[in-house]
This record gives structure tokens, C-alpha cells and sequence, in this order.
């Protein structure tokens, strides 16, 4: 138990390391004891904090133009238009290589984006990329997750918008959005509101040293599809020209409107379209009774918002709708560099959480979100649920617990590393199924075509059709609702139906599928870029039948997915080896992360044998795992021994 014990001492000394140790996810009760020392450890200092209190002063800058503009105050610039009141100044500029979207947004350092016209230029070819019927005039929608150089960065994409032709933007107070919510405000504003920015690196820490990052969403609130985000990528390398709005910035401190000629700004709450979504999707007065009862309340419901986005939304929602007390909300300030955290809900980095968890009379149920708040951690007490195991349980018990389900879910679907659980379930309800590449983009066809209601991704992202992201805090409701509905008949005092029985009952019925996640975090990336290379020349080599260790290979191959909607293709999508038993190992490399190459292993084994449920997660693919690491030669093409984190 190397790993454990790596962990624990980490615990005590690393409060302010963003780099992980590797920790085991499952049965950690036995270091109970260890791990309650750690409990109230997490770190409160920050580089400023970002209020979303209307009390609390807001730190404002004064200093955004100098910072990676030249734009607006350029001597070059020259005014192209004067359109009711505005001007609208043209800045030279010159293409910047490196500027394409990954998984999910432009993510890079912070000292990046602060290089001259680095976030201008992207902004610009964004709208360059777009017919000007999408935004000409139209209403665009701006949040994000508090994290440091925000500020500025709204202010510059405000000004590149307003020189654009855009009529309005919709902006969260303080610039506070949270992905989710960024989706639900363009839904609802559907008529109007044309799509919509969030200046987030997700889970990435952040602060002048780390991490910052920039999405677009589209009409219907999902993630801009690869048709346009290769778009914007060509148009960084040829970009001549900012159109840049020659106005001040935007006080974003509290909500109204401010007009500029034609343009106007208006600051929003970031919470009220968003919780009204929730009680309409969910039966609140069901939730409300849990986390009011005497029993469990004792007991507490714990949330972790990790310094991040969804520290604006956890209390209104949780406590102030919910019932639940003040105290069940950890680290609920959304700071700049949260907290020196680095804000990934999984057992590593969510260590307040666990450690309370994990610890002596833990609670019944706790939960974590991400930078951004899409991605969701769902603990019981001594107990992680994987995030394969969470989409599936959510999709079998959606019909009967959330009211927003109740003539049952239209499809699933889950990314290609996910495990198999989701499978067993749209098999047993006769659902349509999908699988689609790792990325949240791939759902929204299938959504918008009303094929998919349910969908999940192995790294700790659930959601549905209430909008077209991953949803931190409806997974945490959806898990409150199952929780809520199984206990709804027991009497004061009785035994609770713990989130464990949920989840072992579920794999009574449908079997069990164990699931790890191996990453290599900041490998070289030649060695990294070797290595699949190696895996993608011995797919093409390999044939069904095939011996490895035990296992008879049925197939291999570097996937690719045809968008069923639209025709469109993903390929190069993860090498993956399919044994005739079901058993899968995955590779690939992470296209998230902001220096170097992330190596991302996914093994996988079927377990319809109740008797091994309860077996340790790491122990029951032992073989699989070795197996993984020597056909791979990981070893010997990255030079890592032990991965960074392990879920
Ligand atoms: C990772 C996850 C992927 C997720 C993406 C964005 O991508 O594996 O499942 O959709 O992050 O999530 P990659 O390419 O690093 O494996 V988030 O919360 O960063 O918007
Ligand atoms: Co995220």
C-alpha cells in the first residue's frame, strides 16, 4: 500500500503543492485516524477575493488595456466605425502559432494569455469564424470561474465584442459564472442570446503561475463543435485586425445595465436562471425532507466547492433552498488561485473532503465540484462512487427520483473511456445507447436530436439534456434525489439507505464494472507522442484471437466516432485493446493540460460474481493494470514509474 501511505503523508506537508501524490481511490477506512488531522487544513490565503456578495469589496484593476493589449490605447490603431456613439478602433496585429482548442477550450499558463493580443487575437478569430448573423446585434452570454486574470480578460473580450457588432453582453456579477449555468442562461435566453463565453481552465490550478482558459458555447448552449473551433485555430494564423470598441471598462460589481451607444452591457446574477432550472428539473421539497431529517442531518451533507465557481451557488441552493446547515459548505469563497488548490474533485485533490469523509463518524453524503463546476465527486461515508458507476446508477433510478425524468430517459451514452455500467443499463431499459470521444461536445448533437437524455464521462462529468454541459451541481441533486426517494417512507430513527447500499445494490443487479484511471501528468512530449505512435503500429499489427498475458484479445484500435446527427467524424480518438472477456485497456494522451503531455491509462474488468464486489478496485485489476504499463512500454518511452494521480 505504497500508494496510501505516500498520500498520508502528504496530507500534513503539501498543503500548498498543486502537483498530486498518487493515492489509491477506494477503502481508505483503515487510515481513518490519519486522515481526521487533515481536515480543517485547507489553505485560506489568496491573491484577492472575488466577491459574489454584493457587501464584500470587490478588488478591482485599473490596469487592463496595458496588461496584453496593445489594442485599445495602440497609437496604431486606426477608428473604422462610429456606429451610434461608439468607436470602434482597428488594431494591427500578427497571427500567434499554438492557439488551438483541446478537450475542451484554449487552455495555457496564465503568462501566456498576458503576452500582447494573446486572448485578443483568439477572441477575434472567434468572430471571424462565426456567420455575422450570429452575433451581429445578438446577445452573447459572459461567466466564469473567478480564477485570476478574469478581470481583465472580461474587459477585453467585452471591448472585442462590442467592436464586433454585438448587441449585448450578459455578463455573471464579478464575472462569476459556472459552465453550467453559462449553458442554462443561452437556453433560456434562446430566442435572443446567440452563445456565450466562460473564461475557465476547468480543473487546471490557477493564479500568475498556473493556468487560465477560454470556451465557447453555441446557441444551444453546448460546447463549439470541431467544425468551428478548427475554424478559429486557421483564422489565429492568418488575423490581421482586433475591432476593438473604444470604451471604458465595465464596472462588474453589481447588477444592472450599462449602454453604449447601440451596445450594452448587462451584469447578471449568476445564480437565479440557474436555480430556477434545478427546481424544475428536481422535486426539492424530496430533497429538502433528507437533508432535514433529524437522522441525517446529524449526520451532516457535506459539499466541497474547492475555492471555485460553485462557491456562489452552494449556499443559496443547498443551504438557503435546501435546508441544509451553513457549516455542510467547505471552502465556499470563490478565490483567484482557490485557495493554492487545485480545484479537480477526485480523491487527491479533494483532501478536506475526503479526509472528513473518511474520517471517525463521517457523514452520510458528501460531494465536490470543479473549477468551473461541471465535474461532481460523490462520496458516502467511507465510500467514493466512480464517476462510470454515478452516470449509471443516476440513468436507473432517474425515472422514479427526479421528476424531470418521468416518462424515463430518451438514451445514454458515455465517452469511450467510460466504463461499461452505463451499457448494462440502457440494455436492461431497452434505451438507445451511444459512445462518443472523451469531450462534453460530442453529447450535444444527440441531445438537441432528442436520441440522449442521460450521459457521463469517467472523469467525474454527469449531466443531461436540462442543458448541454456536464453539471456538477445537478449530479449532486440527482444523487440527493435517489437518496432522497429510497429513505422517503423510513421513520425517524430507522436505518438510513446509505449512498454504499445504493451503489451495491446496483452492481447486485447489474454486475459490477472495476475501472481505474492512470495519469502520467507532465511527461515529455516526444516520449509521449512515441509511445502511442508504438500502440497505434501494434494495433495495426494485432488481430482478433491474439494472446496477452491470460487475455484473448477480440479487438484493437485507435477509435473514431461518426457523429450520427451531422456525419461528421472524430478519429485518433484512444487506442484501446478489447479482450474477449470484456476487459479493456485504453491510451491516450490529454488534451486539457498546459505544458508537456498527460498519459491517460483507462482498465477496465466485468465482475458479475457478487460474492468479488466488494474487492479492492486495484487488487481486481492488478493483472490488467501490469499488462497495461508492459504492452505500452510506458516505462521506457516516458521514464515515469508511478503515475501521477491514480482514480
Ligand atoms: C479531460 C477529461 C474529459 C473532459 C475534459 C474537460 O479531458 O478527460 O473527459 O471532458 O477534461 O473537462 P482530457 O483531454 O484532458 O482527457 V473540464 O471539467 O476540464 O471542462
Ligand atoms: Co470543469
Amino acid at each position: 500500500m505504497w500508494q496510501s501511505l505516500d498520500f498520508l503523508e502528504s496530507l500534513d506537508k503539501e498543503k500548498l503543492a498543486l502537483r498530486s501524490r498518487i493515492f489509491i481511490s477506494l477503502h481508505l477506512t483503515q487510515f481513518a485516524p490519519f486522515l481526521s488531522n487533515a481536515i480543517f487544513s485547507s489553505s485560506s490565503s489568496s491573491l484577492s477575493l472575488l466577491s459574489c456578495s454584493p457587501r464584500l469589496p470587490l478588488i478591482r484593476t485599473s490596469h487592463a488595456h496595458s496588461l496584453s493589449i496593445k489594442a485599445s490605447s495602440s497609437s496604431s490603431s486606426t477608428a473604422i466605425a462610429d456606429p451610434e456613439g461608439i468607436k470602434v478602433n482597428s488594431v494591427p496585429t500578427k497571427p500567434i502559432e499554438g492557439q488551438k482548442t483541446g478537450t475542451s477550450g484554449l487552455r495555457k499558463k496564465v503568462k501566456v494569455f498576458k503576452q500582447e493580443n494573446y486572448l485578443a487575437n483568439w477572441i477575434q478569430a472567434l468572430f471571424n469564424s462565426l456567420p455575422p448573423e450570429d452575433y451581429k446585434n445578438g446577445h452573447l452570454v459572459l461567466g466564469g470561474d473567478g480564477r485570476y486574470f478574469n478581470k481583465e480578460a472580461a474587459q477585453i473580450i467585452i471591448k472585442i465584442a462590442a467592436g464586433n457588432g454585438v448587441g449585448k453582453i450578459m455578463v455573471g456579477r464579478d464575472g462569476i459564472m459556472s459552465t453550467p449555468a453559462v449553458s442554462a442562461v443561452i437556453r433560456k435566453q434562446k430566442a435572443i442570446a446567440n452563445g456565450g463565453f466562460i473564461m475557465s481552465a476547468s480543473h487546471n490550478p490557477g493564479g500568475p503561475e498556473y493556468d487560465w482558459g477560454i470556451k465557447f458555447n453555441y446557441s444551444s448552449g453546448q460546447p463549439a463543435p470541431e467544425s468551428i473551433t478548427d475554424k478559429i485555430y486557421g483564422n489565429t494564423l492568418s488575423i490581421s485586425e482586433i475591432k476593438m470598441a473604444d470604451i471604458p471598462d465595465v464596472d462588474l460589481s453589481s447588477l444592472g445595465v450599462t449602454n453604449f451607444g447601440n451596445f450594452s452591457v448587462e451584469v447578471v446574477d449568476p445564480v437565479s436562471d440557474y436555480l430556477e432550472l434545478m427546481e424544475n428539473v428536481f422535486d426539492f421539497p424530496l430533497i429538502r425532507s433528507l437533508l432535514s431529517r433529524s437522522d441525517f442531518r446529524y449526520k451532516l451533507f457535506v459539499f466541497d466547492a474547492m475555492h471555485a465557481v460553485t462557491g456562489a451557488y452552494a449556499k443559496p441552493i443547498f443551504v438557503e433552498k435546501l435546508g441544509a446547515k451553513p457549516d455542510s459548505i467547505l471552502n465556499g469563497v470563490p478565490l483567484e488561485d482557490f485557495g493554492h488548490g487545485h480545484p479537480d474533485p477526485n480523491l487527491t485533490y479533494a483532501r478536506d473532503l475526503v479526509a472528513i469523509m473518511y474520517g471517525e463518524n463521517g457523514p452520510d453524503f458528501g460531494a465536490a465540484s470543479d473549477g468551473d463546476g461541471d465535474r461532481n465527486m460523490i462520496l458516502g461515508k467511507g465510500f467514493f462512487v466512480t464517476p462510470s458507476d454515478s452516470v449509471a446508477i443516476i440513468a436507473a433510478n432517474a425515472q422514479e427520483a427526479i421528476p424531470y425524468f418521468k416518462s424515463g430517459p430518451k438514451g445514454l451514452a458515455r465517452s469511450m473511456p467510460t466504463s461499461g455500467a452505463l451499457d448494462r443499463v440502457a440494455e436492461k431499459l431497452k434505451l438507445p445507447f451511444f459512445e462518443v470521444p472523451t469531450g462534453w461536445k460530442f453529447f450535444g448533437n444527440l441531445m438537441d436530436a432528442r436520441k440522449l437524455s442521460v450521459c457521463g464521462e469517467e472523469s467525474f462529468g454527469t449531466g443531461s439534456d436540462h442543458i448541454r454541459e456536464k453539471d456538477g451541481i445537478w449530479a449532486v441533486l440527482a444523487w440527493l434525489s435517489i437518496v432522497a426517494h429510497r429513505n422517503k417512507d423510513k421513520k425517524p430513527g430507522e436505518k438510513l439507505i446509505s449512498v454504499s447500499d445504493v451503489v451495491k445494490a446496483h452492481w447486485a443487479t447489474y454486475g459490477r464494472n472495476f475501472f481505474s484511471r492512470y495519469d502520467y501528468e507532465e511527461c515529455e512530449s516526444e516520449g509521449a507522442n512515441k509511445m502511442i505512435g508504438y500502440l497505434r503500429d501494434l494495433v495495426s499489427k494485432s488481430k482478433a484471437g491474439d494472446k496477452y498475458g491470460n487475455y484473448v484479445l477480440q479487438f484493437a484500435d485507435d477509435f473514431a466516432y461518426t457523429d450520427p446527427v451531422d456525419g461528421s467524424v472524430a478519429s485518433k480518438q484512444g487506442v484501446r485493446f478489447v479482450f474477449t472477456d470484456g476487459s479493456r485497456i485504453i491510451f491516450r494522451l490529454s488534451g486539457t493540460g498546459s505544458a508537456g503531455a498527460t498519459v491517460r491509462i483507462y482498465i477496465e474488468q466485468f465482475e458479475p460474481d457478487v460474492s468479488k464486489h466488494e474487492m479492492d478496485a486495484q487488487s481486481a485489476l492488478k493483472p490488467l493494470i501490469d499488462l497495461a504499463l508492459s504492452v505500452s512500454k510506458l516505462r521506457d518511452f516516458t521514464g515515469r514509474e508511478k503515475p501521477t494521480v491514480i482514480t
